[in-house]
């Protein structure tokens, strides 16, 4: 199964350019974002302190704050929160004082926070309820929020919901799975939004992941933009198939766009195909304009991605995207579910409980030994070019980052023995942070020497793969 012959249109179209020097648009030097999904407030607090910063991440994409349905009766799903009832800052995860002790804490830890903001739409319930703060709500109205004329009925398909994708209109003016779609091209549904998001800046946050923004036309997103207080990072959740006429690249003007793409991709090459066709990975989509990631919370849940649940090989295509200058890295952090809408770990409230890595089905990938150490050759590296690629037409490739890093990836189902490696690094004795970390001048795992000449010489495993970077230099 391994060897399937390069056919898929999406490969051609992630191999059209060459990978550019790496110039992430997130704003600081640190650009890797890591994606803390339903995680509580106090819990994302902990982790921007202890491990986030400590670790060089530059941002972290917490779930959406404000008040959301709630269907304790189907055992309060995670999309829940996908479903607004008000721009109260109060949600399962805390309430407006955790939330913007949070936000302190992270942005002390030197750890930017980027807001799920969920713009496009409202509720998708039919029948009247109360949201998780106590607000009343019904289908097309929000008490002092929304009112009916607020919102789109687009008058097709019986139920006003979307059917046909390859339709502009039907797109951005239905409804997404019945939820209530916001007239977004209204001055007054555009201040609402705008008043919520500089809400959001007055406690300190740095930016937005815009939710379905392929359900709004990208100019009312640069219209609600134009009205933020001050600049911030927007990236924005643009899915995209074959043929649909709404495309990423429209979205660009008002920041980055997430590359679905990247993540189908790299999981058919590493499942199906050969490391070797890395190579030239990408997207026809600007390197600086383009958020990466191998599995996000939607596509973990029923697409062909690369989750947590392959283990190694998981790890390894991580290793691989932070090492790839390519993009914006994001990393997604997940807990385990058996059935897709299994929410995460709750009291009897319905409150998100803390999330301890590892325990209680918190799976904190972002905590693996790989994944959290190649953040930090990710970083080591920013700025430079790939150089010394090898590949051995198969699954064993090799390539340097400026004079600063060298990684092996070995996919064979065999191990690569007594070989010697070029480097483009300096003479020196380097931590192999897949297997160690580097800490105090100090390697827990292997130290291989590389001598004058930039060779090296090592075993490496089946499935398996060594990182050298300058700042895991030992002695
Ligand atoms: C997104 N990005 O653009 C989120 O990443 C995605 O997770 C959101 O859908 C979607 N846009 C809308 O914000 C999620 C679930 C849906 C869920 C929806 C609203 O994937 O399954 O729909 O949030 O909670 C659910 C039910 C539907 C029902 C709807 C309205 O699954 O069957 O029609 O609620 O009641
Ligand atoms: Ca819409």
């Amino acid at each position: 199964m391994r060897k399937l012959a390069l056919a898929a249109s999406s490969l051609l179209a992630a191999t059209l350019l060459a990978p550019a020097t790496a110039t992430a648009a997130p704003p600081g030097d640190k650009d890797v974002i890591v994606r803390l999904f339903q995680w509580n407030w106090p819990s994302v607090a902990k982790e921007c302190k202890d491990f986030l910063g400590p670790r060089g991440v530059g941002g972290v994409h917490v779930s959406p704050p404000q008040e959301h349905i709630v269907r304790k009766d189907l055992g309060s799903p995670w999309w829940q929160d996908y479903q607004p009832v008000s721009y109260k800052i109060d949600s399962r995860r805390g309430d407006r004082a955790a939330f913007a002790a949070m936000v302190t804490a992270c942005k002390s830890a030197g750890v930017k926070v980027y807001v799920d903001a969920v713009i496009n739409h409202m509720a998708g319930q039919d029948v009247p309820g109360t949201g998780w703060a106590g607000s009343r709500y019904d289908h097309y109205s929000y008490p002092g929020v929304y009112a009916d004329q607020d919102f789109h009925h687009c008058g097709r398909n019986g139920n006003d919901d979307i059917k046909n994708y390859f339709d502009r209109f039907e797109v951005q003016n239905c409804e997404l799975v019945n939820l209530a779609d916001l007239k977004t091209e209204s001055e007054p549904v555009r201040n609402r939004i705008a008043g919520y998001l500089n809400d959001l800046l007055s406690l300190g946050v740095d930016g937005f992941r815009i939710d379905a923004a392929k359900h709004m036309p990208s100019a009312d997103i640069g219209a609600i933009k134009a009205k933020l207080s001050r600049p911030a990072y927007v990236f924005q959740e643009t899915t995209f198939a074959a043929g649909e006429p709404i495309v990423p690249d429209e979205y660009l003007p008002n920041g980055d766009v997430k590359v679905f793409a990247y993540g189908y991709d790299i999981a058919r090459i590493f499942n199906h195909e050969k490391l070797s066709y890395l190579r030239t990975f990408g997207s026809s989509l600007p390197s600086n304009k383009a958020v990466v990631f191998t599995d996000n919370h939607d596509t973990q849940r029923g697409h062909p991605v690369l989750t947590h649940k392959d283990g190694g090989r998981y790890a390894l295509a991580n290793a691989f995207v932070l090492a790839w200058p390519y993009g914006t890295p994001q990393l997604m952090s997940s807990f385990e579910f058996g059935t897709t809408d299994q929410g995460p770990p709750s009291d009897a409230d319905g409150r998100t409980k803390n999330a301890t890595c590892f325990t209680d089905g918190w799976r904190c990938e972002h905590r693996w030994q790989v994944i959290s150490n190649m953040i930090g050759f990710h970083n080591a590296v920013r700025g430079t070019n790939v150089n010394s690629w090898w590949d051995n037409g198969n699954d064993l490739i090799t390539f340097g980052r400026g004079d600063k890093g060298y990684l092996v990836l070995n996919d064979e189902g065999s191990a690569v023995t007594g070989r010697s490696f070029r480097t483009p690094l300096p003479a020196g004795r380097y931590c192999d942070v897949i297997h160690g970390d580097f800490s105090g001048g100090k390697c827990s795992g292997p130290v291989y020497t590389v001598d004058g000449g930039g060779w090296f010489r090592a075993d490496v495993a089946a499935h398996d793969a060594i990182a050298l970077h300058a700042n895991a230099r030992v002695g």
